[in-house]
């Protein structure tokens, strides 16, 4: 253990802290830009880049960098002295000198670190004039990339490079022409960016933000001429009311449609109603696909994949286009939403499908491409027009004069209102897998399911497995979230290792819960943990926990569709996946 005074109080640390870290623990914040701590996943990204967390160690001639300067016995810091202060003041002037000036029209104005602190630090003259960098903005269907507002804290390159495996951003050319970029710096869009968007996440400026569709909604909802409908993702109940000061973990499922309908939509309805569709689809795929290889057909390839979560489905077909055939060919239930209300609804509504708009509040930015992929159009309609994030939703909520915390509680609309606790859990990792296994097994074995709680599948390791037993039958699940945990899972299938019937992939850390689009968490696990746990909670307090329990789905299939994977649903809720 080292001893060392910070601020006058004294601490004990193991060799190998850093003064940030040992500072962090008497309860001293070190203001950064660069540094990023991501608990669970065993990331820390240190560079020691932006300078700003420079701090005192008194005997040295130089300020030091406290996210990579470690501690030394004896040693004696001051972290907010005049000269440090000093120092990061200009610090901070310097990179302002190269940045621009549009935080009125910002889209991370008040939400940007870098403009907090310039305020915080009493910035208030520049006194440095240089050269400002112009590079071309790069509008992606999900992210913009306006690079003049990039520190350099490459933070993102970490998401993109060591959490996701993706290798899409990596920095480009030296000194004042440096960069963060795709490769060649061609666009996100030509590169293998899955739109993940966990470096937009974790972007302290305005360098990396998602592709606002705000301004359309506005202009639809004014509309009188068109019926704007609208879809929940199961994990934006979760999320929402951190962005109006309540607690992580809190559930505003009720607050949120009554939100959405004083906003003006037509109709208020919840993606877990498509998510329980997709468990019909997705788990009779599963049990044909189980059945045909037990009767060693060996066509029949297993394991089965999840394919709902559009990050994750731009991964493989970058990454693994040779494994195409393996995925469940079940859209995502936000794709199973839109078809289903423009052709089922829309005829109950006595709407026709020009006039209707279907809107989805995601917790995702990979959703605003699967919006506009080719597949999910009729005569170039979408299927789902665009979707909106949590935060763009919070957004909105904010500048319609609205107060989430003192909305009433309301019900969604139905026929696509009514979900199950299964199609609930979606959000968090593991749950799309436990809520196929919770119909799976019943259909199966004919039996009914005891205890619909698969505790084992619970969790946030990276990679989890367990095996479920099919009355007998042994089933092996396997889960992995983040894109380098996947890759790890496909890369023991394409080797022939796997020993998994069925796995469930969602590119983001945490599973939707922690999607790109969701209120900041800056790599705290702990909010995770609570925004899972409210969704558990939201499945325990349901009156009926299994998919195919769902009245208003059985009445779909007997109105509507006929059985699941029938022609009309494979036409209307299956896709395929391209090279
Ligand atoms: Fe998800 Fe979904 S669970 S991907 O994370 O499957 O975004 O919340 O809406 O579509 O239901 C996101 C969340 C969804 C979809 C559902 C799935
Ligand atoms: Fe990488 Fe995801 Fe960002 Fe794309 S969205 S650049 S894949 S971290």
């Amino acid at each position: 253990m080292i001893k060392l005074t910070i601020d006058n109080k004294q601490i004990e640390v193991p060799q190998g802290t850093t003064i940030y870290e040992a500072a962090k623990e008497l309860g001293i914040e070190i203001p950064t830009l660069c540094y990023m701590h991501l608990g669970d996943m065993g990331i820390e990204h240190k560079p020691g880049g932006c300078r700003i967390c420079v701090v005192e160690v008194e005997g040295r001639r130089n300020l030091a960098p406290s996210c990579n300067s470690k501690c030394e016995e004896g040693m004696v810091i001051h972290t907010h002295n005049m000269r440090v202060l000093n120092a990061r003041k200009t610090v901070m002037e310097l990179m302002l000198s190269d940045h621009p000036f549009d935080c009125l029209v910002c889209a991370k104005s008040g939400n940007c670190d870098l403009q907090t602190m310039a305020h915080q630090f009493g910035v208030r003259e520049l006194h440095y004039k240089g050269e400002q960098s112009t590079y071309k903005v790069d509008y992606s269907p999900s992210i913009i990339r306006d690079m003049d507002k990039c520190i350099m804290c490459r933070r993102c390159e970490t998401m993109c490079n060591d959490v996701q495996t993706v290798g899409a951003l990596s920095a480009v050319n030296r000194g004042f022409e440096s960069v963060v970029a795709p490769a060649f710096e061609m666009d996100l869009e030509k590169s293998t960016c899955t739109y993940c968007g966990q470096c937009v996440a974790v972007c302290p400026t305005g360098a990396l933000t998602e592709k606002d569709h705000t301004n359309q909604l506005i202009r639809d909802l004014a509309d009188p001429k068109k019926t704007v409908v609208v879809q929940t993702a199961p994990a934006v109940r979760a999320a929402l009311g951190e962005e109006f000061g309540m607690e992580a973990g809190t559930l505003v499922t009720g607050k949120m449609v009554s939100a959405l309908r004083r906003l003006g939509f037509n109709s208020v309805f919840d993606t877990d109603f498509a998510a329980d569709l997709t468990i019909m689809e997705e788990g009779t795929e599963l049990l044909e696909r189980l059945q045909k290889h037990l009767d060693g057909d060996k066509d029949v390839k297993l394991p089965i994949l999840t394919s709902c979560c559009p990050g994750w489905v731009n991964f493989f077909e970058h990454h693994f286009p040779d494994m195409k055939d393996i995925p469940s060919t079940a859209r995502s239930p936000q794709q199973m939403f839109g078809p289903i209300a423009k052709t089922y609804l829309a005829d109950k509504m006595g709407v026709k499908r020009e006039d209707m708009i279907v809107v989805s509040i995601m917790p995702c930015l990979a959703k605003k491409y699967e919006c506009q992929r080719d597949e999910f159009k009729v005569d170039g309609d979408p299927d789902v027009n665009y979707s909106i994030s949590t935060r763009e939703l919070a957004n909105l909520i904010k500048q319609a004069n609205m107060d989430l915390t003192t909305l009433p509680e309301e019900d969604f609309d139905n026929p696509l209102g009514e979900s199950t606790g299964a199609g609930v859990i979606f959000g968090a990792t593991g749950g799309v897998i436990e809520a196929a296994a919770r119909t799976a097994y019943e259909v199966y074995t004919g039996k009914t399911l005891e205890k619909v709680d698969f505790d084992a599948l619970r969790g946030m390791e990276g990679i989890r497995s367990a095996t479920v037993d099919f009355d007998g039958l042994p089933i092996n699940i396997g889960i992995a979230h983040g894109l380098g945990n996947a890759r790890k899972l496909l890369e023991d299938i394409r080797d022939g290792k796997s020993q998994y019937h069925a796995i469930e992939i969602m590119a983001c850390p945490g599973g939707c819960i922690g999607g790109g689009g969701q209120p900041l968490h800056h790599g705290d696990s702990s909010i995770l943990k609570k925004r899972a746990a409210a969704l558990y909670r939201e499945d325990e307090g349901k009156a009926i926990r299994k998919s195919h329990e769902n009245p208003y789905i059985i009445k779909l299939y007997e109105e509507f569709l006929g059985k699941p994977c029938s022609e009309l649903s494979h036409k209307l809720l299956h896709t395929h996946y391209f090279d």
